[in-house]
């Protein structure tokens, strides 16, 4: 294609984008456009498969077998967002396989919140309240994204994610009205999990490498800082509904912002972890390999009966 057909075509995109048009698989878009989505949208997919790692360790251990059914229930509905990410990428001219392939290398990240562990029961609570909150948060804000496939991905996901986020903000409600061990237990799973939720949103604007293009092409509606702020004033009233005790001593009200002061967060942590030196990288990577592993028969039988059912259709109809 010339040159100029090419400048043609990206204020032809330009164009579209501005007017909030969907982008859609099949219409023409710039390639770094293409390779951004599949970075981001892949890497949300592993985010999710991972995601079920942490929570999933609680499955068998749950108190009761109310909490072990929405457990159970949650745990799926992480795996169904992972799929429909997976196959909306897909769209974008990359396989299943070489997406796999990229988690497994290393090669694509997954959210740095999954390489904590899960120590305690409170901590499945501190996970759908905080982590799941800070999903929603990013996440409705990508309703709006310029991609139709993960625009459309995110409605049903972000539905799916309030649920989530009720059920343990609930598990935190009952443990902090519990017995005093009850209650420090609840308080323990803030201490460790609030630091990690804040570095969910991504490095601080200034130093994220991908905001401006991403915004300029609306992937992106909102900052990582913008954000990361949302999450804080909306979480902290949830804290002190249920007298639990935000840890960070410089969280405190302005009013002239209209918005939560807060401390440092410690970035030298959030790049150890995205490099692979979290508390639980090696597992997680270790327990992704071993499931893709174990599932080659599965995968095996599933294209031995498709191609079967193909044969039997082609000598019908002949
Ligand atoms: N962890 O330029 P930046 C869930 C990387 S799962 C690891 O700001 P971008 C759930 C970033 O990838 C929901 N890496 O990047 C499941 C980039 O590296 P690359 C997960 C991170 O993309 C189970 C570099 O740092 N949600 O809800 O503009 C149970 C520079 O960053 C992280 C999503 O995936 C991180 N936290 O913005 C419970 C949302 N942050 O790729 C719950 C979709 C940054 O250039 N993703 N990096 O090698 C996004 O919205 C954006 O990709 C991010 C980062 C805001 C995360």
């Amino acid at each position: 294609m010339s040159e100029e057909k090419i400048k043609d075509l990206e204020a032809w995109f330009e164009a579209r984008i501005a007017n909030e048009e969907k982008i859609e698989p099949k219409d023409w878009m710039p390639e770094k456009y293409r390779q951004t989505h599949i970075r981001q949208m892949s890497q949300h997919a592993h985010s999710e498969i991972v995601g079920m790692l942490p929570e999933g360790n609680w499955i068998t251990r749950a108190p009761s077998l109310r909490r072990k059914v929405a457990l159970l229930a949650k745990v799926q509905d992480e795996a169904g967002h992972g799929l429909y990410l997976y196959s909306a990428t897909e769209t974008l001219g990359i396989s299943r396989e070489e997406m796999i392939e990229q988690l497994h290398s290393g090669k694509a990240k997954y959210s740095s919140i999954f390489n904590y562990p899960t120590i305690s029961w409170a901590d499945i609570g501190a996970i759908g309240w905080l982590v799941d909150g800070a999903a929603i948060i990013n996440q409705v804000a990508l309703c709006g994204t310029s991609f139709g496939p993960y625009a459309r991905a995110m409605v049903r996901i972000c539905k799916e994610e309030s649920f989530h986020q009720r059920q343990g903000y609930e598990i935190m409600l009952t443990l902090a009205r519990g017995s005093n061990e009850q209650k420090a237990m609840a308080q323990d799973a803030l201490n460790r999990w609030w630091w990690p939720s804040l570095m969910m949103f991504g490095p601080r604007d200034e130093d994220s490498p991908n905001t401006a293009q991403s915004m300029k092409w609306k992937l992106k509606r909102k900052s990582n800082d913008e954000l990361r702020q949302q999450f804080i004033d909306q979480t902290v009233p949830q804290a002190d509904l249920i007298d639990l005790k935000i840890p960070d001593p410089d969280l405190k009200w302005n009013e002239e912002r209209g918005h939560y002061d807060f401390g440092p967060i410690d970035w030298e942590e959030f790049w150890q972890v995205v490099k692979g030196h979290g508390p639980c990288n090696k597992e997680r990577l270790a327990a992704r390999k071993n499931a893709w592993a174990n599932g080659e028969w599965v995968r095996d039988a599933a294209l031995a009966y498709s191609e079967k059912q193909k044969s039997k259709e082609l000598n019908k109809a002949s």
